[in-house]
């Protein structure tokens, strides 16, 4: 039979349903669609014409081939590139734009089973002109729908885009047609909550479509699974500021802005409803606040307001927020992140809009006025991440002992965004630190583990679970007061970094290894080779590089640039690592390969700054692994140990203690045991 007839009577055979009132044909009965493999925004050509829609609340104006975006009424409203058909589908994503904002972000926005997840693919920082570019890949689940990329910033100050594509990466897996999977009855499996009855809270975060979700798979996996819930973003000043009613009367609100618990609402029910407990997140942050609370009259092109309005501003939207929570939901919230993330990536404190107008003392003022106004029992707590690093825990430690001893922090939340390459006993260390210098108990608040790039990947992620949990069950029978856990979303297809897949239910709400592996830390057993597992071939050939064939197999680390040249350790060739923007873009070695072994690692290097440093590169903290004086400019022997953990990712990476260059040669990395 011809096509064209295949489809009229298919249009013929869905029309008789639909005239019928039977439910249409089962999407995608028609087959795979033809689907271009590169979308490019045209902006020539009008909002869906051209591939190109508004996002959020702004507006957008053509002009000479560019989309000028103004009014921007949050920092995710813009210009957003729809890509439906590219589920299931790695993709590659490139903007070019112009702006005054701080940063610019591509982002995706997919539905899943009726719930919306957001995930940051790739930012960027504009140069001196203000001319940005980013490009990025994520992978689009399978399950997906209505998927688009965003472009977002940090501000709510206008931008120019100039050019915008979507583009599949590799292979076309083309499901476009094909249904999306059933999902699973999550009642049957066995309640975390419940395992970890005598040691902790198991909580969970979730945004607020599972609760208006038409799928009531998503709040029963809650109800059965976790005690404890925390809105994802819903509680955020962004969602919670009422930005219309502020805007429409500055004057009136000038000091106290007005709120709305919207986006909240049905989550706050849902927990009320099914006597579940909830972590407020968060009171005052850095992010998803919006710029115009931090100006006077709300106006982002006049002057920053003085410390004096901000106090009033951020007493009274604290105050406002918590006892409206409290008096709406009495004894729902038994938590607060008081403050999220106010230590710098970098050292110190960071540098917002809160710490600019306020000062310093913004975070001691923020948990003053949370323990004066706050119900009487709600826990006040400080939130961050990369919180186990220890010059990170030095600066946190700092700014929230005197507030510990004014008895205004009754928490630390240790957000937990980790891989299976961290050293738990580290991470348990840092967890014991908090509560002895601060005195406080502990809430792992966000957690979720990036599965590693390994053969058996889920397998090994679940192995890794259960060697974190058990150390967490271990510290807290040993006194570190771990109070609650809560992992950072329901499904890994619902996860902000999905796909790292690092949660402990698929998609369908089946239970994952991980999850298995968090249950095996407290009923014993071991978690289950899957069917299809892959014996892991174990390749401890040493590695060396000489360099003297002029190649080398390592790359650079953010933005260095390696190249061999002459001059070597007893002449010959050598590598050289010049150019980058920080001390720490170096040179980078993947030795995932040596995972479960002791590797030793020895070099000659060069260089004139003071200091040159081989390093292991694990979620934001660097464990030394050799440490040699330079400075001299002549070739320095450098060698030390590294153990790697069982099913681990890792890189390691040298790098010279300021922004000289370094020259290294005769590299071997070779497996002890
Ligand atoms: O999971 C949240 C995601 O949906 C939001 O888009 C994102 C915006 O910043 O915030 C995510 O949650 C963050 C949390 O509030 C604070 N710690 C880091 C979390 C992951 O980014």
């Amino acid at each position: 039979m011809k096509k064209g007839l295949v489809k009229l009577i298919a249009g013929a055979l869905a029309g008789m349903f639909l005239l019928s009132g039977c439910d249409a044909l089962p999407k995608g009965s028609d087959g795979p669609r033809e689907v271009p493999q590169t979308i490019t925004a045209d902006f020539t050509k009008k909002e869906n014409k051209g591939n190109w829609v508004t996002y959020g609340d702004c507006k957008v104006t053509l002009k000479d081939g560019t989309a000028v975006v103004t009014e921007r009424k949050s920092s995710n409203s813009g210009v957003a590139v729809p890509c439906p058909d590219y589920r299931g589908n790695k993709i590659k994503t490139t903007a070019q734009a112009t702006t005054e904002n701080d940063s610019l972000t591509l982002s995706m926005r997919y539905e899943i089973f009726g719930n919306v997840t957001y995930v940051n693919i790739a930012g960027g920082q504009p140069d001196a002109s203000g001319a940005v570019s980013i490009t990025g890949t994520v992978e689009i689940p399978a399950n997906a729908e209505n998927a688009l990329i965003y472009l977002e910033a940090n501000d709510v100050r206008d931008y120019t885009v100039s050019s915008f594509t979507v583009s599949i990466e590799g292979e076309f897996n083309n499901l476009t047609g094909v249904p999306v999977e059933s999902l699973q009855d999550p009642t049957q499996t066995a309640s975390l909550a419940a395992a970890y009855a005598d040691y902790f809270k198991f909580g969970v975060a979730s945004p607020a479509t599972v609760m208006t979700n038409t799928n009531d798979g998503f709040r029963k996996l809650i109800t059965t699974q976790f005690n404890s819930v925390t809105p994802e973003n819903e509680l955020k000043p962004d969602s919670v500021l009422d930005a219309a009613t502020t805007l429409a009367d500055p004057a009136k609100y000038n000091e106290c802005p007005a709120i709305h618990f919207d986006a909240a609402k049905p989550i706050l029910d849902f927990c009320k409803e099914n006597g579940i407990q909830m972590r407020g997140h968060t009171l005052v942050w850095y992010s998803q606040t919006p710029s115009w609370l931090f100006y006077e009259n709300y106006d982002v092109n006049g002057n920053l307001a003085s410390r004096e309005l901000m106090l009033k501003r951020m007493e009274n939207y604290i105050d406002q927020v918590m006892n409206w929570c409290e008096e709406n939901y009495p004894g729902v919230i038994y938590a607060w992140d008081v403050v999220n993330e106010a230590a710098a990536d970098d050292g110190g404190m960071r540098d917002c809009y809160w710490k600019q107008t306020i000062g310093d003392d913004y975070v001691a003022k923020a948990f003053e006025f949370a323990r004066k106004h706050g119900p009487a029992g709600v826990q006040l707590f400080y939130n961050d991440y990369n919180e186990y690093q220890t010059s990170k825990q030095d600066d946190i430690l700092a700014f929230l002992k005197p507030i510990a001893e004014a008895g205004n922090l009754d928490g630390m939340g240790m957000q937990s965004h980790i891989s299976s390459g961290l050293n738990v006993d580290n991470y348990v260390e840092a967890a014991k630190r908090y509560a002895d210098e601060l005195g406080v108990v502990i809430h792992i608040t966000e957690l979720d583990v990036t599965a590693p790039k390994s053969v058996n990947p889920m397998y090994d992620q679940g192995v890794y679970m259960k060697k974190f949990f058990t150390a967490i069950i271990e510290a807290d029978k040993a006194g570190v007061p771990i109070e609650c856990v809560t992992v950072w979303g329901l499904t890994d297809d619902m996860s902000w970094k999905s796909a790292t897949k690092p949660l402990l239910f698929y998609g369908n709400l089946s239970p994952k290894p991980a999850y298995e592996g968090v249950m095996c830390a407290i009923n014993g057993g071991e978690v289950a080779k899957p069917a299809d597992y892959v014996e892991p071939v174990s390749d401890t050939t040493p590695f060396t590089e000489d360099y003297e064939d002029q190649s080398f197999i390592g790359g650079p680390r953010y933005s260095s640039v390696q190249k061999v040249v002459e001059g070597g350790h007893d002449s010959g060739f050598c590598l050289q690592n010049t150019e980058g923007y920080a001390e720490y873009d170096g040179y980078s070695i993947d030795v995932s390969q040596y995972a479960g072994h002791v590797i030793h690692v020895s070099f000659w290097i060069k260089s004139k700054a003071d200091v040159c440093k081989c390093t292991a590169d694990i979620d934001g903290t660097w464990p030394n692994i050799a440490e040699v004086q330079t400075g001299s400019d002549e070739w320095v022997f450098g060698e030390g140990d590294f153990e790697i953990e069982e099913g681990a990712t890792l890189t390691i990476y040298f790098e010279s203690s300021d922004m000289s260059p370094f020259f290294l040669d005769d590299l071997e990395i070779k497996a002890m045991n």
